[in-house]
């Protein structure tokens, strides 16, 4: 590979490349989705690789200006690879020492030419700001402005002053449909109802990026009614969610219910408009442990804001403390939707979220209490639960969320603490190392879509949550190669992956126009409502649309039929925030741009 022009090339050489090197049929060239790249571009120094999928003549690929007259670099595309999950062949297109900034596409004769890309110091501030935007987008009680709305401007959601003590959450001082209020909070997902166990990963993932890298967000600004305050905008994203989530305590008895929600599903119209009766669902052993454990993080965030929030971070340790006595009162109670059902009217068909395992909810929530407190009785419950294996995190899995604190605080624990660090870091540095082996032999060169299980219902998820672990495994060790291949995986989601999507919607020149979201099919605009990461690839299509392609890594289809592929989620949302926010938070640190 050799560069061919750079900054200083002179009039001459141009003249050269442009009538000599190139070959005449390049000019005809159109735009190719066969191109696939991380949409919105690479750091200077950062690695950087595009893929073409399927069969290719060529033998180099040329990185040209947009109007595809000036070429800059040319390079020898990479050996055929055929795709472990489906019938895709690729070759890559490996260009990271060409470190110009500028806006470029990659050109392969007698396929076309990429989507345009930059080159230069700040291309994922528009992922990593717009992700943490998509939660506002979300806020249920409150009408979204247009100055910080734009298009999608739209009145109030659920005011949810009103909602009904289900059967199943009835207590002697709550009986059956007791009126309590819980307003707020973030619709879960393309549906408009509110979970707190999926409530409960996502803020513990967003309040992680803010706890891993504060300095870099007290300036960050994503345009909010709160961006004005002294408070970092992730923050008072969070807080209009928090705020909900204190309202799903029963002050009774400390227990926390699984969900405020309708009886079933709305249509696919606005929120404002529907007015189906909600229900507070049956208190349960996750849903409390989830809650213990984001309130006892908020309560170590929130101390540093006493002056702003007066109260706050106390009032959250005391849910926190009550709801982990709960918990201790009830340690196993599942949500089994089917069986409340059986005997409670109404029936409940919205999502279930239903957990039945609580290992991790206990380790996470232990993890929590105890670098809140240092109470030896948390830590006692986490060196416990260490028999247990741990996994990425997800709504059903949320041990690593405590392994992540404990990892995060461990020079403040004591020692015997800081031991059950050290073995939390072991498991991780497995977990991160085994993700290097395979990406040498992966079509798309990235860690994720190196097993089929990786593909499933918001296996995005697990493309950003793979990228975090690889993130903590650079914050450990110092390692750059770490972050080098946390990238990959930022590059899957923006586009370089087997459908050719950028995965965020309102990101990138081809992303989702159809999310299986309410208010994108709602409100009659035709881009959806921007930020939002779709869930991907799902060779089980539970919804039963039409998918054009069946196979683990193109089970995708751009149609708001398509809840199992192309719905949108905070908790698939949050990893997204966290990795975006993340390499930009590092991307001097390790060298991607240079220091100025
Ligand atoms: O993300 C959830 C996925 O892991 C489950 O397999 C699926 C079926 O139970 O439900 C998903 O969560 C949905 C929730 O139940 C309701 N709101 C939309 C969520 C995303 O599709």
């Amino acid at each position: 590979m050799k560069v061919l022009s750079q900054r200083s090339a002179s009039a001459l050489q141009c003249v050269l490349i442009c009538f000599l090197v190139l070959p005449t049929q390049l000019f005809s060239q159109t735009v190719t989705s066969r191109i696939s790249l991380n949409q919105l571009g690479f750091y200077n120094f950062s690695p950087k690789t595009a893929v073409v999928t399927g069969p290719v003549n060529a033998v180099n690929f040329y990185i040209t200006s947009t109007n595809l007259r000036d070429t800059l670099y040319t390079g020898t595309l990479g050996p055929e690879v055929k795709s472990a999950y489906s019938n895709t062949i690729t070759k890559q297109a490996v260009f990271s020492t060409f470190t110009r900034s500028g806006s470029y596409v990659v050109v392969v004769p007698g396929v076309g030419h990429s989507y345009v890309f930059e080159i230069g110091n700040g291309v994922n501030s528009l992922a990593a700001i717009s992700t943490i935007k998509g939660y506002y987008y979300q806020r249920v009680s409150m009408p979204l402005e247009e100055k910080f709305a734009g298009k999608w401007h739209r009145s109030a959601g659920h005011p949810d002053a009103v909602v009904y003590i289900h059967a199943s959450a009835a207590t002697k001082e709550r009986p059956e449909g007791t009126i309590i209020s819980s307003p707020g909070g973030w619709y879960d997902a393309g549906d408009y109802n509110k979970y707190i166990v999926n409530s409960g990963v996502s803020m513990g993932t967003i309040f992680s990026a803010y706890e891993d890298f504060p300095e870099y967000f007290k300036t960050l600004n994503t345009n909010i009614p709160e961006s004005n305050d002294a408070i970092p905008d992730i923050l008072n994203e969070a807080l209009y969610n928090l705020r909900w989530m204190l309202t799903m305590q029963d002050p009774n008895d400390g227990g926390v219910y699984n969900k405020c929600t309708n009886a079933a599903f709305d249509g696919m119209v606005m929120p404002g408009i529907t007015k189906a009766p909600r229900y507070v669902v049956q208190k349960g052993t996750a849903a409390t442990l989830d809650f213990a454990a984001v309130t006892a993080q908020a309560a170590r965030i929130f101390k540093q804001y006493k002056r702003q929030f007066p109260g706050l971070a106390d009032s959250c340790l005391l849910a926190a403390t009550k709801a982990w006595q709960w918990a201790v009162d009830h340690p196993a109670m599942e949500y089994n939707q089917g069986a409340i059902n059986q005997v409670n009217k109404p029936e409940i068909s919205t999502g279930g979220y239903g957990d039945r395992t609580f290992n991790d909810e206990w380790l996470w929530a232990a993890a929590e209490l105890f670098v809140t407190t240092k109470e030896a009785r948390y830590s006692t419950v986490v060196n416990e639960q260490m028999k247990h294996g741990v996994g990425l995190p997800s709504w059903a899995n949320v041990g690593m969320l405590g392994y992540y604190t404990y990892l995060r605080f461990a020079t403040q624990l004591p020692a015997a603490a800081r031991d059950t660090a050290l073995r939390m870091k072991e498991r991780i540095l497995n977990i991160a190392n085994g993700y290097l082996q395979g990406v040498k032999t992966n079509a798309f060169a990235t860690v994720m879509g190196q097993s089929a299980r990786d593909f499933n219902w918001g296996g995005n998820s697990n493309a950003a949550n793979q990228g975090n672990l690889l993130i903590k495994a650079y914050q450990l060790t110092g390692e750059k190669h770490y972050v080098d291949h946390a990238l990959t995986n930022l590059d899957y989601l923006l586009g370089r992956n087997a459908t050719g999507y950028c995965f965020v919607t309102g990101l990138g020149s081809k992303s989702p126009m159809h999310p299986h979201h309410r208010p994108s099919v709602g409100d009659g605009i035709i881009e959806p409502v921007p930020g939002l990461l779709v869930g991907g690839p799902n060779p089980g299509m539970q919804d039963k649309c039409q998918y054009e392609f069946t196979e683990p890594e193109t089970a995708y289809a751009d149609i708001d039929c398509s809840y199992a592929s192309n719905e949108i989620a905070i908790n698939w949302n949050a990893p997204m925030v966290y990795l975006a926010n993340a390499v930009e938070a590092l991307k001097t640190k390790v060298g991607y741009v240079s220091k100025q």
